[in-house]
């Protein structure tokens, strides 16, 4: 049976992993109504990858004879003023997530529950390979600045990067 505070901490982190989700959506109809249909594609994979890590916490709870619970979540900004913005407001809350990450694996230390423990591991890599990633993506459009063959080209790139996310098993 699962620890009743560590349960109720996972419960919060499914909370923003569905917020997440939801925020990249956000992005991705921005980029897709604003010409960009390239981060677009990578923004609404991305959303996708977002609500696995929510389901992979729901399944873990469930299976260790806890249940999982949606909270209440509020809505997204719609609002950006460019691509270089939306993957600088991108890094922020992944930040924010990494930190979110790293407070629930305190809790897990404080109640000794080594089994989640274990489980957070997946997403303190994850984390990295993210952080990694949109620092990467955010370079690149600093790189090209306002040129808008640079920026298209961009565009094209951050399609070849949507790749489909893993089941969350
Ligand atoms: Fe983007 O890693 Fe989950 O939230």
């Amino acid at each position: 049976m699962i620890n009743l505070k560590v349960q109720s901490a996972i419960n919060e982190q499914i909370k923003k992993e569905e917020y997440s989700s939801r925020l990249y959506m956000a992005m991705g109809i921005w980029c897709e109504t604003n010409g960009y249909p390239g981060a677009a594609k990578f923004l609404f994979q991305h959303a996708e990858e977002e609500r696995m890590h929510m389901l992979k916490f729901v399944h873990y709870v469930n299976d260790r004879g806890g249940k999982a619970q949606l909270l209440d979540i509020e809505q997204p900004t719609a609002d950006f003023d460019s691509l270089l913005d939306i993957f600088e407001k991108v890094m922020e809350h992944e930040k924010y997530i990494t930190e979110s990450i790293n407070n629930l694996y305190e809790v897990t230390i404080i109640e000794k529950d080594y089994t989640t423990m274990n489980f957070l591991q997946w997403y303190i890599t994850e984390q990295l390979e993210e952080e990694n990633l949109f620092n990467t993506i955010l370079d690149k459009i600093k790189l090209v600045g306002a040129d808008k063959a640079g920026m298209f080209h961009v565009d094209k790139e951050l399609e070849g990067m949507a790749v489909a996310p893993a089941p969350a098993v």
